[in-house]
Parts: structure tokens; C-alpha cells; sequence
């Protein structure tokens, strides 16, 4: 048996124990202020293309939309379940993104002279509509550079999301998050052996439990305010009962009983307008319909009920924009 066993999503692979592993290389050049990788900061230059059921894209969605930076960056909504060759633009007209005049994701990643790395097409994408090709899909530096670098085209009141004086902690409670939560419910859905699921699931709740108990005396992650620690987590407690829960087969407990979870979700649903980012029919759609080696019918479920998660009319977050 090799190393790269099976293969259960792209970008991703099992290893010879049953783990899975995310292969995690990305695309690092970055756009800056001062353009030093070749790519200046430049209101209406950029798209930002996402899937609505993708959390990882999900994280650049709120940051843009936290900060103010709609009419400065653009964005491109890919369908949520996709074809062979990945993302494709089939919820706009003809299937064609309006402004990059792709049908697939892939297209503006084949631009690219050098080619991308193995964990290949993946979403959030920022496309430079000059030369329709990706710049980076490093979702990690796209949220910091939205942060620091687009500064000058932000909401004049947008929240500080990384100050300086909680960076180490925002750093170290994200890397946990993304370990243990962010990645840690992929690797229970996508174990290849009951060892490494059994041993995904215990790392999974001890964090969930101590975020529990963290948040059970304070309103955010770090500090008194709203950072990329939070920016990091949410995503993917807002997909928790709908797919994690039982596609990912995450269920000891659910989102909406561990109380200072479900009060802190709910929070920022509201409070901070993240309720408007949020697709729960591609979320489903995406999971269970794309993920055919875990779910070989397909079959997407009703529940749960997602009816009271309710936004303010015209801010539904539907298809492109
Ligand atoms: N690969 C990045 C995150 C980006 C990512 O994996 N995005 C997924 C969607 S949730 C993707 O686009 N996968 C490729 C596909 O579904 O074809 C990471 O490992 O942190």
C-alpha cells in the first residue's frame, strides 16, 4: 500500500493509517500596496472567486464583507456541486462568469504559465480580471492581506480583525481551530479505517469542548472584539448540523445544543451581519451531493431545519452577485 492510498477529494489523500491528510500548498504570491510580487492593490482589478458552500472561501467572503470591500473587489460565485475538471459558473447566465468569460474555475487557473500546486483547484481564488488568471488561493494570507494591505478602500468604520497586540493569540488559537475544527471534521468524514476515525472524532470534541468552555465567559475568541480568530471558526459552525453532523458523521453533539457555541453562532449571525454570507442549500448541496464516496446516492437531506435562521430581505446570500 503507498502512502497516497485513495484519494477522497482533490487536494486531499488517505494515508497508509486510514488519516486523512490535506495536502495544503497554495498559490503564495500576494497583492500588496506596494505590488512587490508584481500585483498592486487596485480597487475593481480583482475577482475573488467562491463556492457559498465552501468554508475556506467562506472565510475571504466575511473578511471582504466585514471590512467594506464589495464595490473594490468583485466576486464570482461558482456553483455549488461540480463537474470533473472542479468549480464551474453554472449559476450565471449561459454558465459563464459575466466578468472573467470562464465557465470553469479552471480555466484561469490553466492561465497560469507555471502551472498550480498538487492540491489543484480549489476555491477561494483571486483572479487578476487583467490577465483572467490566479493570482493566489491562499486563503490563510487572502483574509491578512485584505486586512493590511486593501486599508485605503475599506469602510471608514471597519472593524480592526487582526490588531497587533492579539496577533500571537489570534495566531494560536486559529492554528488549534484549524487542526483540530476546521480540518479536524474532515478528517473524521473522510477516515479510511475506525482507528483514525475514532481518533479524529476524540481530537475534534476535546476542542470543541474547551471552545465551549472558553466561550462560555467571553463574547469572542481573542480579546474584546470581533478578530480573524472568529473569521476562522464560524464557518464552519454554521455547516456543523447541516453537514457535519451527519455527512462527516461528527455526531456526539449538535451545534445547537452546547450552549455557549450556539449562543456565540447566533451572535455573530446577527450582530455582524454573517448571517447574510450564508447558502444553506449549497452548503448541502455540496457535501452530499459532491462527496459520492462517502454518500454513493447522492441523496441530500431535508433537515435540518434552518427556517429561523432568518436575514433581513434582499440580504439572502442566492447566487452570483
Ligand atoms: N485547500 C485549502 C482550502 C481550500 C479548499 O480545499 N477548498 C475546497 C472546497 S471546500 C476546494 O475547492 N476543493 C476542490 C474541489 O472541491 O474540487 C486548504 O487545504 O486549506
Amino acid at each position: 500500500m503507498t502512502d497516497q492510498s485513495s484519494d477522497p477529494k482533490p487536494g486531499s489523500y488517505v494515508n497508509k493509517e486510514g488519516g486523512y491528510e490535506r495536502k495544503a500548498r497554495y498559490i503564495e504570491t500576494r497583492i500588496t500596496k506596494d505590488g512587490r510580487d508584481g500585483y498592486a492593490v487596485e480597487p475593481g482589478r480583482y475577482r475573488l472567486a467562491v463556492s457559498r458552500a465552501c468554508p475556506w472561501a467562506h472565510r475571504t467572503i466575511l473578511t471582504r464583507q466585514l471590512l467594506g470591500l464589495e464595490e473594490a473587489i468583485s466576486m464570482a460565485v461558482a456553483g455549488p456541486v461540480h463537474d470533473e475538471d472542479s468549480w464551474t459558473f453554472d449559476l450565471d447566465p449561459g454558465g459563464v462568469d459575466p466578468v472573467l468569460g470562464i465557465p470553469r474555475l479552471k480555466d484561469a487557473y490553466d492561465k497560469r504559465p507555471d502551472g498550480y500546486p498538487e492540491s489543484g483547484i480549489t476555491v477561494p481564488a483571486v483572479v487578476d480580471t487583467q490577465t483572467g488568471m490566479v493570482v493566489t488561493n491562499d486563503f490563510h494570507q487572502i483574509v491578512k492581506d485584505l486586512v493590511t494591505e486593501w486599508t485605503d478602500h475599506q469602510r471608514p468604520d471597519a472593524p480592526d480583525l487582526w490588531p497587533e497586540h492579539l496577533r500571537d493569540e489570534i495566531e494560536e488559537v486559529s492554528d488549534l481551530v484549524y487542526r483540530d475544527v476546521n480540518n479536524g471534521v474532515y478528517r473524521c468524514g473522510f477516515a479510511g479505517t475506525q482507528e483514525a476515525y475514532d481518533a479524529a472524532y476524540d481530537q475534534l470534541w476535546a476542542r470543541m469542548d474547551w471552545l465551549e468552555e472558553r466561550l462560555s465567559t467571553r463574547r469572542y475568541l481573542v480579546g474584546d472584539q470581533l478578530t480573524l480568530a472568529d473569521v476562522r471558526l464560524w464557518p464552519t459552525l454554521v455547516r456543523f448540523d447541516a453537514a457535519y453532523h451527519g455527512h462527516f458523521k461528527c455526531n456526539r453533539t449538535k451545534l445547537t445544543e452546547m450552549p455557549a457555541l450556539w449562543g456565540y453562532a447566533r451572535d455573530l449571525w446577527q450582530t455582524w451581519d454573517f448571517g447574510s454570507t450564508v447558502n444553506f442549500e449549497h452548503i448541502k448541496a455540496h457535501y452530499y451531493a459532491t462527496h459520492l464516496d462517502i454518500n454513493p446516492t447522492g441523496i441530500v437531506p431535508k433537515g435540518p431545519d434552518t427556517s429561523g435562521w432568518t436575514v433581513p430581505a434582499g440580504r439572502e446570500a442566492l447566487g452570483p452577485k
